[in-house]
């Protein structure tokens, strides 16, 4: 089925990544459901793509982490808005970089509490209604993190390394149902990833990127159209997405 008829479920749409693949989503014709929980973002951005691209667009607040309401809203979308055919499931975030003998049990929990249960738990809402219609697709944004681990990042990789395991073990379980199962992989992506990480210390969080340049979070977003894009048969399973300059996690190449 071609982009333009599909339903798309984009969380974390308020900002980066998520957001480009609203745009993206958008641009190639889809409905939308985007949703966060900065809604006022998140309303902003649907009017935005229905004057650009006179995209159909939903937009809903929602806490990932907050399973009973996560289920209650995915459950009780109104009818127009069923079915879905893809969940991009982007929602996520590091907090801080000490390490582990030094680490914050409230940026553990936030980190864990988003990228690995609110995963899960926007997926085990949503797998059923796919299952029953024999397909769909389910594309998680991993992370270079959930292939290696560096200093002051065990528990964000932690997070990103359950993800690449969930992606596996979601293929296993949804073999022969016809949903098909992705994550992309980003390395180093210029959005409000790192501000988030530092705790909105924006002079820190700018020298991530300092005398290289990252990715996009519209590099990421033509990935993840074109994984949805492909043929029923065919499953771009796991991809990572590097800018040139990054080797591994802590290999950057910098002009400074
Ligand atoms: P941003 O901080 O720009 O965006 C993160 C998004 O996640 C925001 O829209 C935020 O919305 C949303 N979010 C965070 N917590 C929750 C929650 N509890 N419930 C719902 N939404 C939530 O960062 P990125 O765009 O970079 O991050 C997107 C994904 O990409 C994450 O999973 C991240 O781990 C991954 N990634 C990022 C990389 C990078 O270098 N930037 C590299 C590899 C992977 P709101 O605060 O409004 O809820
Ligand atoms: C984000 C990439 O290397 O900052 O997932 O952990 S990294």
């Amino acid at each position: 089925m071609p982009i333009s008829e599909q339903t798309v479920l984009i969380t974390g749409a308020s900002s980066g990544i998520g957001q480009a693949c609203a745009v993206a989503f958008a641009a190639a014709g889809a409905r939308l459901l985007i949703c966060a929980r900065r809604l006022e973002r998140v309303e902003a951005l649907a009017a935005q793509l229905q004057a650009e691209f006179g995209a159909e667009v939903f937009a809903f607040r929602l806490d990932v982490r907050d399973r009973m309401a996560t289920a209650a809203a995915l459950q009780n979308l109104p009818a127009v808005w069923q079915p879905i055919d893809i969940l991009v499931n982007n929602a996520g975030l590091s907090r801080g970089l000490e390490p582990v003998q030094q680490g914050s049990f409230s940026d553990w929990d936030e980190m864990l509490d988003t990228n690995v249960k609110g995963l899960l738990n926007v997926s085990r809402t949503l797998l059923p209604a796919m299952i029953a219609r024999g397909g769909g697709q389910v594309i998680n944004i991993g992370s270079i993190a959930g292939h290696e681990v560096y200093p002051g990042g065990a528990v964000y990789c932690a997070s990103k390394h359950a993800v690449d395991a969930i992606t596996r073990g979601l293929r296993l379980d949804l073999n022969g149902t016809g949903v098909r199962v992705s994550t992309i992989d980003p390395g180093l992506v210029a959005t409000e990833f790192s501000s988030v990480r530092f705790h909105g210390d924006d002079a820190r969080a700018a020298k991530t990127y300092v005398g290289m340049t990252p990715l996009s979070g519209a590099d990421v977003a033509a990935t993840v159209v074109w994984v949805a894009s492909r043929p029923p048969h065919v499953n771009a399973a796991e991809i990572l997405l590097l800018p040139t300059a990054q080797a591994s996690c802590t290999i950057v190449h910098r002009d400074t």
